[in-house]
């Protein structure tokens, strides 16, 4: 029976959203592929504690923030562009390595909305406790709305990504 729950627990169901994920030494690359809305990349980055507006949160509080809708299953897609980094979203339990030159896959589910925060789970070297992981789980609406304005903001000369 143990062989039957390990096996269910790799079985990704339909997606309704894919982002694909990318871990560098020391912060985290988010993309939307262009068949969903998206067609843009971004990075994200800790904000220094000198940085910090009230409300956020020190070690955990990004620039850009990686947004999905609640209530939708979200796949990551998982890998690295230097060193072995990890992706852990300790509310959706959610943790993966992201290992350069491999794709590894994950989902999760929000099924309430606000932010949350995950931080790199493998020792990757001097940046390793400086690059945590923002998500903002949002409505429907406000998730459309945040494509629209990403689409302006992270437009890049390289021109949309196709996964
Ligand atoms: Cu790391």
């Amino acid at each position: 029976p143990s062989f039957r729950l390990l096996r269910l627990q790799l079985i990704t169901p339909p997606a309704d959203v894919v982002v694909k994920v990318t871990g560098y030494a020391w912060y985290w690359g988010y993309e939307y592929p262009a068949d969903q809305g998206g067609g843009f990349k971004f990075d994200s980055n800790m904000l220094e504690a000198k940085d910090l507006k009230p409300g956020q949160t020190r070690l955990l509080s990004v620039d850009n923030a990686m947004y999905v809708p609640v209530n939708k299953v979200v796949k990551v897609q998982v890998t690295a562009a230097d060193v072995i980094h990890s992706f852990a979203m300790p509310s959706f339990g959610v943790k993966i390595d992201a290992i350069p030159g491999r794709l590894n896959e994950s989902w999760f589910k929000a099924e309430k909305e606000g932010v949350y925060y995950g931080q790199c789970s493998e020792l990757c070297g001097n940046g390793h406790p400086y690059m945590p992981i923002e998500i903002h789980v949002v409505s429907e609406q406000q998730y459309a709305a945040w494509l629209q304005d990403a689409k302006k903001k992270y437009a890049s000369v390289d021109g949309p990504i196709q996964l």
